[in-house]
């Protein structure tokens, strides 16, 4: 047996609320859509030129996918550099420099104006939190999920990417270190001598092109893997109340409680959270819950 993500993300044209809603907002089912956004502004006006000629001079951080550093924090970037600098370095050929979460709103409001929330389509839409996402091709995204468990809405207004999805179902076998959402497996490169338990992980692919939004629901696992230089931009909904409630502890006392114990113990602690996930993993293969599907 081996990981298997080799089945493709349904895609839709055009859909109404209702089927939204039945067929993959209530299911909690990824789909990708071809149009959501495709007609909006930023799909036409957004690219790497214009963001050096409107925004070149802000400074920005910068994330890298150095595998020493499994369990880097995402709040926390390596490097930081003049924004121009950084389109030319992602522009110019291959490079693992990623901007993640990164908050353009902030230094140019009106950016806001490029794209509208498809509220006919989705409901409760968390307004004040667009980001965006730029990285050159080969930069990847690690495996983890969204610490706030929303539903995240996913384009790309330039590029490409594939993007991998697992369902939450998959914690435990994908080896999330405790106290936060990522993990320290690749999956592109599965080490199942170290984690076997990837043996009974199965998920989906899409390729997100420009202007197409993926739906990735609550607590979804996601790998991004930049097939050229890209630009991207989620929004949120809100899920459950109790995945709301969850993904605010998490945001707000889990994920701080980490930061703390990962600078003030550094090594201990990865050891310590590095046992507990292969330990989790271990019971799960053994309760044979290892078959289950997200079908
Ligand atoms: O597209 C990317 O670079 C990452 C997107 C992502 O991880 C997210 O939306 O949570």
């Amino acid at each position: 047996m081996a990981i298997d993500f080799s089945k493709e993300i349904d895609v839709v044209d055009c859909i109404d609320y209702e089927e939204f809603v039945e067929r993959y907002m209530k299911p909690q089912k990824p789909v990708k859509f071809r149009n959501l956004l495709r007609d909006s502004t930023a799909n036409s006006k957004w690219s790497p030129e214009y963001f050096k000629k409107e925004l070149g001079h802000i400074e920005v951080g910068v994330f890298d996918n150095d595998p020493a550093y499994l369990d880097r924090s995402y709040k926390q970037a390596p490097v930081r550099m003049k924004f121009a600098d950084y389109l030319d370095l992602i522009t110019s050929g291959p490079t693992d420099a990623r901007l993640h979460l990164f908050n353009v709103f902030k230094h140019k409001p009106e950016l806001r104006h490029d794209f509208e929330y498809p509220e006919h389509l989705v409901d409760n839409i968390v307004k004040g939190f667009p980001f965006t996402f730029f990285g050159g091709e080969g930069s990847v995204a690690r495996m983890h999920r969204d610490m706030d468990n929303a539903n995240v809405f996913l384009t790309e207004f330039w590029g490409r990417k594939k993007v991998i999805l697992f369902g939450p179902e998959y914690d435990d076998l994908l080896y999330r270190y405790p106290f936060t959402t990522h993990t320290g497996v690749n999956i592109e490169e599965p080490d199942y001598e170290k984690y076997p338990g990837l043996n009974f992980v199965k998920g989906s692919h899409t390729i997100l092109e420009k202007g197409e939004t993926l739906f990735m629901p609550c607590k979804y696992w996601h790998h991004i893997r930049y097939l050229s230089t890209g630009i991207g931009m989620s929004f949120r909904s809100l899920g459950t109340v109790s995945n709301t409630v969850d993904g605010w502890i998490q945001v707000g006392l889990v994920s701080t409680l980490d930061d703390t114990m990962r600078k003030t113990t550094g090594n201990w602690w990865f050891e310590k959270k590095t046992e507990m996930a292969d330990s989790r993993a271990r019971r799960m293969m053994k309760k044979g819950k290892s078959r289950v599907t997200n079908e």
